[in-house]
C-alpha cells in the first residue's frame, strides 16, 4: 500500500489534501467503526455515483475537505433485505478517487503535433478556443464535401450510467443533440455488449425478450445458466451478485454452470460446472435435445401450440423438406450427421455420459430456470449459440412459467427515467444504420457496404436495438447502401478506437490513414489508448465534478436511482460535455437549437418531471438530490406469461406470431447475404434459418487442427476493472492481476508454472503477459482478460517469439484485442472477439 502512494501522492490536484486522506485510509488505529463512518473533519460528505459500464450502478458518499475528494463511503441506506437492499459499490468504486486524481487525468484541450502520426503520442496545449474553432471549421469542410452521413459517434460506455453525460446509446449523447440540430449523423444498431444476440432476437421471439429475473430461481428446481457469470458482471453489493446469492442461501436451487471457465458464479453458487469448448453451446444443445427426443422428454405440447420450425408437421409455408430441428438432430438434415451425444462431446469436449445426465436433469426438472449470459453470443455465429439456448427452453417447455424462463438473459426492472435534452430532438438525416462493430469498415470501405455485404440496415422504431432489414411487398429482403465513407469519428466516454474493438493492430492501420478518417476527436477525463489515436483530445469532467441522474441497474426485485452532486470543482481545465457541445454549437451557429434555452440544470430537473409522469412514486428533484438513492420494490420479472397463457390472444411479433425455431426470414436472407465482397476469409460463413452448429473460424475444430495455433482464447469481463476503466489504477492492479489463464495439462506441456511470463499470439498480434496456471479453465482454452491498456512494444525492443509475426510489436499491457480479429458475425456483424485461436509459450 505504501508503495502505491508513493507512486501518485506527488502527481494528483490538490497535493495537499490527498497525502492527508492516503494517511487517514492507512491508519492502522482508526478501525472498522471509524472506517464505516468516515472522516471525522471532512468540510462536507455529498451523494456521487460511480457511473462506468460494469452492469451496476451504485451510489459513493464522496466526502470533501479543502476542495478534494478525500474518502469514499458506500451507500448507508436499505437493508439486507431483497427489493430494499443497501447498494454497496464493488472495490473499484471504493477506489475512485485513484481515478478523479490519475496521472493520466487530461488537464487541457491537446492537438497532435503537425507532422506527426496518430498514436505517435506528440501534443500540443491548446486553448478550449481554439479547439473548438478549429474542430468545428473542419465539421463544415467535411460536411460540404461529403454530408452528414460521414459523421459517426463511435460506441462508448464509459459514462453509460448518466443522463446529461451518457455517452451511449449514441442517440442520446450530447454530440447526437449538437448533430440532430445540424442535419444529422449516421447511427448504429446493437453494441458490442449484445450485438449477435440482439440481431438474433427478431427471428426466434419477434422483439428483444429477457429471461426471468434471477430472483425467481428460488421458484425452480434447477438453475442452468449459460456463460453467465453474475457475481463478477454485475458486482455491486445491490446488484445480482447479492440477489443470486440470497437467492441460493433462501431456496437452495441446486445449479448447473455451462462455462469454459469455472467463472466465480461457478465458485460462489453452482452445483455442477459444464466446461464445454468454446463456441460450442449450439453442439451441446442439439446433443441435449437428441437425448430428450430419443426417451420422450420433450414438451410436444409447448411446441405444437407455441412454436413452428421443431418437427416437420409445423414448418411455414414454402419452407423445404427437412429442414426442421427434429430432422437436423435426427441427421435428415443437408448435413446428413445425427446429433448424438457422441457427436456433440467430439465437439464440445464434455463427455457423452454427461450430456445424457445432463438432459436428463434439464427435462425432469419443472420448473427449469435456463438463462444465458452473452460470453456464449461474443462469437463467429453467435447468434445461433444464443438461439439456440432460448430453444433448450422451448424444447423443456419452460417458456413463461414462474421458476422457468425463456433461456435469456435474465429480466430486470428499472426507473423508467425519461432523458429530455437527449431525446427531444431526433436525427434529421438519412434512414440507414450500421451495425456498431462495422465502423472501421465504414472508415475504411464505408462507399461500398450494403445491407447484404455489410448489414447496413434501416433504422428502427425509436427504442428498438436490432435494426431492420429492408423488404419488399413480397417480404423479400432489398438492399440499401451508404453513400460515402465515414469522415469524422467522435468518441466520447470510450476507450474503442482501439482497445476495445479488436485486432488493434489492424484498427490502428485503418486509423493511421489520414485519407480515410479525416478527423478524429476524442473526449476523455485520461490519456487512453484510444485518446492517443486521436487529433484532439478534449479533457472532460468527471462524475464527482458533476450534478447528474443515473439510473440504477441488475438489481431486480429492487428499481432504484441516483442523483448526484457536484462534490469538487472542475479539474484543470476540464469541461462537462454538455458544457463541450455547446461550444462546438457556438461556433456552428445552432446554440439556439441545442440549449433550448436550458442550462444543464435545467434540463435535469425537467427529466425528472417527465420521469414523474411515467411513475408518480419519483420524487421532486431537490428531494431525490438530498436522499441520493431512491429504491422501489419492483417485483420479479416473468416473461411472456401472457404468451404462453393464451398464444392467439397474445402473439409474438414475429411473422407467425409464434416461437420460430426455423426462421423462413433467414432462410431469406441467406439467399442474398454475400460475405466474401472485402475479405476473402469470410468465405464460408452463412447465415442458418435453424439454430445449429457451425462448425466457424477459429473455432474449436480449427484449433485442434492446426498446429500453428492449438489453443482457443477468450477474454472474460474481469474484476479488475470495468473494460478498461479502473484499469491504470494501482489498488486495482494490485488486488487482480492481469494474467493468462491457462489449464495445467496445456501449461506442463509447454515448461510453464504460475507467474511465468508467457507470449500469447497469432497472426494478428504478440501479448506478453503472466501465466496463471489452474484447473479453473477447460484444457485447450486459454483467457486473457479484457480491457488491459494495449501497450504495443517496438518489436526491436521486445523480441517477438519464434513462429510469431515478426513485424507486429509487442503488447505487453495483455490486450486481449491484440489477438482478436475483425472478422464480424454473419448476421449481426457483431465482433466476435470471444473467437480466436493463439499459441502460448513461455518468455
Ligand atoms: N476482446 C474483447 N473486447 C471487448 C469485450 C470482450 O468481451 N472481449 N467486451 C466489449 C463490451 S461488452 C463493451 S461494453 C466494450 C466497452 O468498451 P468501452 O465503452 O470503450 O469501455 P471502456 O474501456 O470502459 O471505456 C470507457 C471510457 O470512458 C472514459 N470515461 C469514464 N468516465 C468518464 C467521464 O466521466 N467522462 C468522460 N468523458 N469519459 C469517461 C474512460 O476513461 C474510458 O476511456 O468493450 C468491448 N470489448
Ligand atoms: N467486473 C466487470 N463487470 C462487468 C464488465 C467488466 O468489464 N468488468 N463489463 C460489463 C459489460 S459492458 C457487459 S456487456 C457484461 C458482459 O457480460 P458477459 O458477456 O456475460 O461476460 P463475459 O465475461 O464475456 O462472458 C460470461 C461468461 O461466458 C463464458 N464464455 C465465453 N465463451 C463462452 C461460450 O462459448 N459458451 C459458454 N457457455 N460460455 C462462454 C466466459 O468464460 C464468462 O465466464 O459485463 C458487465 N460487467
Ligand atoms: S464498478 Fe460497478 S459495481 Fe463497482 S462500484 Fe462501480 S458501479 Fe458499482
Ligand atoms: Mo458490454
Amino acid at each position: 500500500t505504501r508503495r502505491s502512494f508513493l507512486k501518485w501522492s506527488g502527481v494528483a490536484a490538490g497535493g495537499t489534501a490527498l497525502v492527508a486522506s492516503t494517511t487517514n485510509l492507512g491508519m492502522p488505529g482508526s478501525g472498522p467503526k471509524a472506517a464505516a463512518e468516515g472522516l471525522a473533519d471532512a468540510d462536507k460528505t455529498v451523494w456521487s455515483a460511480c457511473t462506468v459500464n460494469c452492469g451496476s450502478r451504485c451510489p459513493l458518499r464522496l466526502q470533501v475537505k479543502d476542495g478534494t475528494v478525500v474518502r469514499v463511503l458506500p451507500d448507508n441506506t436499505g437493508d439486507d433485505s431483497l427489493g430494499s437492499q443497501r447498494v454497496r459499490s464493488c472495490v473499484r468504486g471504493r477506489s475512485i478517487r485513484h481515478r478523479i486524481y490519475n496521472p493520466d487525468r487530461l488537464k487541457k484541450p491537446l492537438r497532435r503535433k503537425a507532422g506527426t502520426k496518430r498514436g505517435d503520442g506528440q501534443w500540443e496545449e491548446i486553448s478550449w478556443d481554439e479547439a473548438l474553432s478549429e474542430i468545428a471549421t473542419k465539421m463544415e469542410g467535411i460536411k460540404e464535401e461529403y454530408g452528414n452521413e460521414a459523421f459517426y459517434i463511435n460506441y462508448g460506455t464509459g459514462v453509460l450510467g448518466s443522463t446529461m453525460a451518457c455517452s451511449w446509446p449514441p442517440n442520446e449523447t450530447a454530440f447526437a443533440r449538437l448533430m440532430n440540430t445540424w442535419g444529422g449523423y449516421l447511427d448504429h444498431y446493437g453494441d458490442y455488449s449484445t450485438n449477435q444476440i440482439t440481431q438474433a432476437y427478431p427471428y426466434f421471439y419477434g422483439d428483444w425478450v429477457a429471461g426471468n429475473s434471477l430472483d425467481d430461481a428460488e421458484n425452480a428446481q434447477l438453475q442452468v445458466m449459460f456463460g453467465n457469470n453474475p457475481l463478477e458482471t454485475r458486482m455491486s453489493g445491490g446488484g445480482l451478485t447479492f440477489v443470486t446469492q440470497q437467492t441460493k442461501k433462501a431456496s437452495d436451487v441446486r445449479t448447473i454452470i455451462v462455462d469454459p471457465r469455472y467463472s466465480d458464479t461457478t465458485v460462489g453458487i453452482a452445483d455442477e460446472w459444464v466446461a464445454l469448448r468454446p463456441g460450442t453451446d449450439a453442439a451441446l444443445v442439439a446433443g441435449l435435445i437428441h437425448v430428450m427426443l430419443q426417451e420422450d422428454l420433450h414438451d410436444q405440447d409447448f411446441l405444437d401450440t407455441h412454436c413452428v420450425g421443431f418437427d416437420e408437421d409445423h414448418m411455414p409455408d414454402g419452407a423445404p423438406e427437412n429442414a426442421s430441428y427434429r430432422s437436423y438432430v435426427e441427421g435428415k438434415g443437408t448435413d446428413g450427421t445425427e446429433k448424438t451425444p457422441e457427436w456433440a462431446a467430439d465437439i464440445t469436449g464434455v463427455p457423452a455420459t454427461h450430456i445424457r445426465s445432463l438432459a436428463r436433469e434439464i427435462a425432469g426438472a419443472k420448473p427449469c430456470a435456463i438463462t444465458q449470459g452473452w460470453g456464449p453470443q461474443r462469437h463467429a455465429n453467435g447468434e445461433d449459440a444464443s438461439r439456440s439456448i432460448f430453444l433448450l427452453a422451448a424444447v423443456t417447455g419452460n417458456i413463461g412459467k414462474v421458476g422457468g424462463g425463456t433461456g435469456a438473459r435474465e429480466g430486470g426492472v428499472g426507473l423508467p427515467i425519461v432523458k429530455t435534452f437527449n431525446t427531444s430532438l431526433t436525427n434529421t438525416d438519412s434512414n440507414k444504420i450500421i451495425s456498431s462493430f462495422s465502423w472501421l469498415d465504414a472508415i475504411d470501405h464505408g462507399d461500398q457496404m450494403d445491407t447484404f455485404n455489410a448489414g447496413v440496415l434501416e433504422k428502427p422504431e425509436p427504442g428498438v436495438r436490432a435494426g431492420k432489414v429492408p423488404v419488399d411487398d413480397e417480404g423479400n429482403p432489398t438492399n440499401i447502401k451508404l453513400d460515402v465513407p465515414i469522415k469524422m469519428v467522435w468518441n466520447y466516454g470510450s476507450n474503442s478506437l482501439v482497445n476495445q474493438t479488436g485486432d488493434n493492430n489492424a484498427s490502428v492501420e485503418i486509423l493511421q490513414d489520414e485519407s480515410k478518417a479525416e478527423l478524429i476527436v476524442t473526449c476523455d477525463i485520461q490519456m487512453t489508448v484510444s485518446a492517443r489515436y486521436s487529433d484532439y483530445v478534449l479533457p472532460g469532467t468527471s462524475t464527482s465534478e458533476e450534478n447528474d441522474i443515473h439510473p440504477g441497474e441488475n438489481a431486480t426485485p429492487m428499481a432504484y436511482g441516483i442523483i448526484s452532486s457536484q462534490a469538487i470543482d472542475p479539474l484543470y481545465e476540464c469541461r462537462t460535455v454538455f458544457d463541450i457541445c455547446g461550444g462546438l454549437a457556438e461556433h456552428l451557429g445552432v446554440s439556439d437549437q441545442y440549449y433550448d434555452g436550458k442550462d444543464r440544470e435545467d434540463w435535469l430537473r425537467d427529466a425528472v418531471k417527465a420521469t414523474q409522469a411515467e411513475d408518480p412514486d419519483i420524487p421532486d428533484y431537490e428531494d431525490w438530490k438530498e436522499m441520493g438513492l431512491f429504491r422501489k420494490n419492483a417485483g420479479s420479472v416473468i416473461s411472456l406469461q401472457e404468451f404462453r397463457d393464451d398464444p392467439e390472444a397474445n402473439p409474438l411479433s414475429t411473422p407467425s406470431g409464434k416461437i420460430e425455431i426455423y426462421s423462413d426470414r433467414l432462410a431469406r436472407m441467406a439467399e442474398k447475404w454475400t460475405f466474401d465482397d472485402f475479405r476473402p476469409e469470410l468465405v464460408g460463413d452463412k447465415l442458418n434459418p435453424l439454430p445449429e452448429y457451425t462448425d466457424t473460424w477459429e473455432g474449436v475444430l480449427d484449433s485442434r487442427e492446426s498446429e500453428k495455433y492449438p489453443l482457443q482464447l477468450i477474454g472474460h469481463h474481469y474484476k479488475q476493472r470495468t473494460h478498461s476503466s479502473y484499469g491504470n489504477v494501482d489498488w486495482m492492479q494490485e488486488a487482480h492481476h492481469q494474467t493468462a489463464w491457462i489449464n495445467p495439462i496445456d501449461a506442463q506441456e509447454r515448461g510453464i508454472s504460475n507467474d511465468d511470463d508467457v507470449f500469447l499470439y497469432n497472426d494478428r498480434g504478440t501479448v506478453m503477459i503472466g501465466a496463471r496456471v489452474t484447473e479453473r479453465i477447460a484444457p485447450g482454452v486459454v483467457s486473457l482478460p479484457q480491457g488491459a491498456w494495449y501497450t504495443p512494444q517496438p518489436s526491436s525492443e521486445i523480441t517477438p517469439p519464434p513462429g510469431a509475426n515478426p513485424e507486429m510489436p509487442v503488447d505487453t499491457g495483455g490486450n486481449t484485442n491484440t489477438l482478436t480479429s475483425l472478422h464480424p458475425s454473419p448476421l449481426a456483424k457483431g465482433n466476435a472477439v470471444h473467437t480466436a485461436i493463439v499459441q502460448l509459450v513461455k518468455a
